[in-house]
C-alpha cells in the first residue's frame, strides 16, 4: 500500500480549497472562516510541501498598508515555523462586484488600470516568498451575451495585460513565470481562453511567450467534455506544462472540485502515470508541484475538510503505485509492442528520405495491401484491461 505522503512528494494545496466555507448559489456558508496560519500548520502535518493563495485569501480585500503588513507577518510566521513553501500565487479578479465583467477584460477601463495594479501588488509579494509561478485564472473574463463583449477587443487586452505584467517581472527581476488557467464556463455563461488549446493558441501571439505556460485544471476541460490526460500531453509537448490544478469531476457539468481521482479515475490514472512516467515513447514528464485546486464538500465539517485534504494527496501515490506497477509489468510491455504504441515514435519518413526516394517506394502503396492489413486488430482493449486491471490492484 502507499505509503504516507512526504515533502519530496511536492504536494501543494490552496489556501481557498481548505478554506472554502462552502457558500454556493443556492445556500449560505457551512463552515465558519479559516485562518490562513491554521491552514499552513495543518497541511504541513498532514505531509504537503507547500500552499498557494490568491492576495485576498491572506489579506482581506480593502486592507491598509498597516494591517496588510501584519497580516503578511503573521503568514510568513506559519511558513517559518512549518518549512512550508509558497510554489506559486495568484489574484482574485473575481470575487468583489467591481469585477463583474472581468479584470483585465472589463468594458470599463477604470477596472481594467485597477485590476493590473492589483495584480502588480501582488506579484512583488508573490517573488519575496518566493514563489516562481504566477497563476491567472480568468473566471471573470467573459460574457453572458454575445451582443455585450467584442471577443477580439477582449484578447487584445488580455494579451495588453500578460505582456505588460511579464515586462513588469522582467524589470524588477521576480523571475516569474504565468501560467493561465483555462475554463470554458462558470462563473461567465462563456470564458475567454475556455480550453488548454484555445490557450496555447493565445500564448504563441505573446510578446513574452516564453515566459507563459499553461495552469490546466482537471475538472475544467472536462466540463468540456476533453480529455484532461491529452490537454496535459499537448501542453507538455509545447513545453508549456507550468503548473496544474488537480481535482475531480464527474461528466458535463458545474464544476464539481471533487477530491482528486473521485471523478474520472481511468483519467485520473493516465495523468499520474503520464507526468510521473513520461510518455511510453519518451518526453518530458512534469517536476512541478502536484497541486491541488478543490473544494471539500458542503456536507463536511473540518474533520472532513482535513480527512478530504490527505484524500487527494492519498489518491495520488495509490494512483502512482498502480502506474509504476503497470509500467513494471513484462505482460503489458509485450501488449504494449503487439499494439504498436512504441512505434508511433518511429519517424514516417527515412532518415534522408526524398520526394522522389519515397515516390520509388513501391511497398508503401503499390505493393501495399491495405485490405490484408487492415485485417489485423491493434489489441487496444487487451492493453486497456491491463491497465484497468492495474489501477484496481488486480495484478501483483
Ligand atoms: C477559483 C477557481 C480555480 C482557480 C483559482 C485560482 S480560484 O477557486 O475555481 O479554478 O484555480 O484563481
Ligand atoms: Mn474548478
Ligand atoms: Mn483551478
Amino acid at each position: 500500500m502507499a505509503a504516507d505522503p512526504t515533502r519530496a512528494d511536492k504536494f501543494s494545496f490552496g489556501l481557498w480549497t481548505v478554506g472554502w466555507q462552502a457558500r454556493d448559489p443556492f445556500g449560505d456558508a457551512t463552515r465558519p472562516p479559516l485562518d490562513p496560519v491554521e491552514s499552513v500548520h495543518r497541511l504541513s502535518d498532514l505531509g504537503a510541501y507547500g500552499v498557494t493563495f490568491h492576495d485576498d485569501d491572506v489579506i482581506p480585500f480593502g486592507s491598509d498598508d498597516a494591517s496588510r503588513a501584519e497580516h503578511i507577518a503573521r503568514f510568513r510566521k506559519a511558513l517559518d515555523e512549518t518549512g512550508i513553501v509558497v510554489p506559486m500565487v495568484t489574484t482574485n479578479l473575481f470575487t468583489h462586484p467591481v469585477f463583474k465583467d472581468g479584470g483585465f477584460t472589463s468594458n470599463d477601463r477604470d477596472v481594467r488600470r485597477f485590476a493590473l495594479r492589483k495584480v502588480m501588488r501582488n506579484m512583488e509579494l508573490a517573488a519575496e516568498l518566493g514563489a516562481e509561478t504566477y497563476v491567472m485564472w480568468g473566471g471573470r473574463e467573459g460574457s453572458e451575451y454575445d451582443s455585450a463583449k467584442d471577443v477580439q477587443a477582449a484578447l487584445d487586452r488580455y494579451r495588453e495585460s500578460v505582456d505588460f505584467l511579464a515586462q513588469y517581472s522582467i524589470d524588477r527581476g521576480f523571475g516569474l513565470r504565468f501560467a493561465l488557467e483555462p475554463k470554458p464556463n462558470e462563473p461567465r455563461g462563456d470564458i475567454l481562453l475556455p480550453t488548454v488549446g484555445h490557450a496555447i493558441a493565445f500564448i504563441s501571439s505573446l510578446e513574452h511567450a516564453d515566459l507563459v505556460g499553461l495552469n490546466p485544471e482537471v475538472g475544467h476541460e472536462q466540463m468540456a467534455g476533453l480529455n484532461y490526460a491529452h490537454g496535459i500531453a499537448q501542453a507538455l509537448w509545447h513545453g508549456k506544462l507550468f503548473h496544474l490544478d488537480l481535482n475531480g469531476q464527474r461528466g458535463i457539468k458545474y464544476d464539481q472540485d471533487l477530491v482528486f481521482g473521485h471523478g474520472d479515475l481511468t483519467n485520473a490514472f493516465s495523468l499520474v502515470d503520464l507526468i510521473e512516467h513520461g510518455a511510453p515513447g519518451g518526453g518530458p514528464s512534469y517536476t512541478g508541484p502536484r497541486h491541488f485546486d478543490y473544494k471539500p464538500s458542503r456536507t463536511e465539517d473540518f474533520d472532513g475538510v482535513w480527512a478530504s485534504a490527505a484524500a487527494n494527496m492519498r489518491m495520488y501515490l495509490l494512483l502512482k503505485e498502480r502506474a509504476q506497477a503497470f509500467r513494471a509489468d513484462p505482460e503489458v510491455q509485450e501488449a504494449l509492442a503487439a499494439s504498436k504504441v512504441g512505434e508511433l515514435s518511429q519517424p514516417t519518413l527515412g532518415t534522408g528520405e526524398s520526394y522522389t526516394d519515397f515516390l520509388a517506394d513501391r511497398a508503401s502503396y503499390e505493393d501495399f495491401d491495405a485490405d490484408a492489413v487492415a485485417e489485423k486488430g491493434f489489441g487496444f482493449v487487451r492493453l486497456n484491461q491491463l491497465a484497468v486491471e492495474h489501477l484496481l490492484g488486480a495484478r501483483g
